[in-house]
C-alpha cells in the first residue's frame, strides 16, 4: 500500500478520507517543528505529503524527494513554497483558501478592538493586583466608530475584515492592493489609494497580504513614520511583512499608538519580547484559523486535494493555476 505523510495530528475525518482512498497514513505527531532535512528523511517511502505548519518546500526539497507526487498544504499561505520549482519537478501543490476567511478576519477584528481598549494589558494589571481604585483619567483607550480602516491586501480575508468594520462600526474603508477589488468597491464603498495615502489617512492599518519579495518588511520605520501618531497597526497575515525592530521603536517613541499582531517574526515570539509588556499592544500566537470549524474544513480540504491528485485527477485548489496546462 502506498503511504502518505502528514506532518501534524489533524482531524480524524481527514485522515480517514485518505485511508479510505486506499493509502496508508503516517502521522508525525511530535510537538516539534521538523527541520527541512528531517522532513526529507521522513518523506522517504511516501508518495505524497500533507504539509501542516510552515515547511520549506524549495528546489532542494523537490530534488531530494523525487518519490513525492503531490503535496497538499493545510494553510492558505504558501510563502515557504517555491512554486516554480514545484512546476519544474511536476509536483502539484494545493492550499486551503476561503474556508478560513471569517475566522482569520475575526482575529484581526478582535485585535483591533483589544488594542483600542488595551484589553490584554488591562487583564494583566488585574493579575498583578493593580486594580485598586477608579481613576477616570487612566487606561483610556480610543473608539473606532466611523474611523478609517486601511486594508493592505484586500483579498478574501481583507474583505471579511472590511465588511465587519463597515457594518459593525461604520468605518470608512480604503485599501491598497496589487489590483483593484471591484467587489469591495461596490459592496463596501472601499476606495483604492496608494500605499502612501493608506499610511497617512488610516486610523487603523490592517495587513492581509501575502508575504512576498514585494511585501517583505514593507512596514518599516519609513512606513510607520508616515502613519498618524494615533494609528493602530494590525497584522494577521505574516510576521515578515513588518520589521519587528522598527515596530518596537515606533511604539516606544509614540510614532504610532498601538499594534495588534497574530503573526510575528520569528515565530514563536520569545517571551521576553518588549512588545509583550506594552500597554497598547496585543499579541496572539498565530491563531487566525484556530477554530474547531475552520481547522476541520482546512484538514478536509487538504485531504480532498491530495486524494484527487493521487487518483490522477486535478487538485481542486491547486495553487499554480497553470500547472496542468503546462504539463
Ligand atoms: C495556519 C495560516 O494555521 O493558512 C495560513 O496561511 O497562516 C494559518 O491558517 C498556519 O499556516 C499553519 O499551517
Amino acid at each position: 500500500m502506498e503511504k502518505v505523510l502528514i506532518t501534524r495530528r489533524i482531524s480524524d475525518n481527514a485522515v480517514k478520507l485518505i485511508q479510505e482512498a486506499g493509502f496508508e497514513v503516517t502521522i508525525y505527531a511530535a510537538s516539534k517543528n521538523l527541520s527541512q532535512q528531517e522532513l526529507i528523511e521522513r518523506c522517504a517511502g511516501h508518495c505524497a505529503l500533507l504539509s501542516v505548519g510552515s515547511n520549506r518546500l524549495d528546489e532542494h526539497f523537490f530534488k531530494s524527494c523525487p518519490q513525492i507526487k503531490a503535496i497538499a498544504l493545510m494553510s492558505v499561505g504558501y510563502d515557504k513554497v517555491d512554486i516554480a520549482s514545484a512546476r519544474k519537478f511536476a509536483v502539484p501543490i494545493s492550499n486551503t483558501p476561503d474556508v478560513l476567511n471569517e475566522a482569520t478576519a475575526d482575529i484581526a477584528f478582535l485585535l483591533m478592538l483589544s488594542v483600542a481598549r488595551k484589553a490584554f494589558y488591562m487583564h494583566k494589571t488585574i493579575e498583578r493586583g493593580e486594580w485598586t481604585f477608579f481613576d477616570p483619567l487612566k487606561h483610556l483607550g480610543q473608539e473606532i466608530y466611523g474611523k478609517t480602516l486601511g486594508v493592505f491586501g484586500l483579498g478574501r480575508i481583507g474583505f471579511e475584515m472590511a465588511k465587519k468594520a463597515k457594518y459593525a462600526y461604520g468605518m470608512n474603508i480604503i485599501y491598497h492592493n496589487r489590483s483593484s477589488n471591484v467587489k469591495a468597491e461596490e459592496a463596501l464603498q472601499a476606495k483604492y489609494v496608494t500605499l502612501d495615502e493608506l499610511l497617512r489617512q488610516s486610523d487603523v492599518v490592517t495587513v492581509h497580504a501575502n508575504l512576498s519579495e514585494e511585501t517583505k518588511e514593507i512596514f518599516d520605520r519609513n512606513a510607520f513614520e508616515k502613519m498618524k501618531p494615533s494609528a493602530i497597526f494590525i497584522n494577521a497575515a505574516r510576521g515578515g511583512i513588518h520589521h519587528e525592530g522598527d515596530l518596537i521603536t515606533a511604539l516606544q517613541n509614540q510614532v504610532i499608538w498601538g499594534a495588534g499582531l497574530d503573526v510575528t517574526n520569528p515565530e514563536p515570539m520569545r517571551s521576553d519580547n518588549p512588545l509583550l509588556q506594552m500597554e497598547n499592544v496585543c499579541v496572539l500566537p498565530h491563531i487566525g484559523s484556530a477554530t474547531q470549524e475552520t481547522r476541520e474544513k482546512m484538514a478536509m480540504m487538504a485531504a480532498t486535494n491530495l486524494v484527487a491528485a493521487l487518483r490522477g485527477e486535478q487538485m481542486p485548489q491547486i495553487i499554480d493555476r497553470e500547472f496542468y496546462l503546462a504539463k
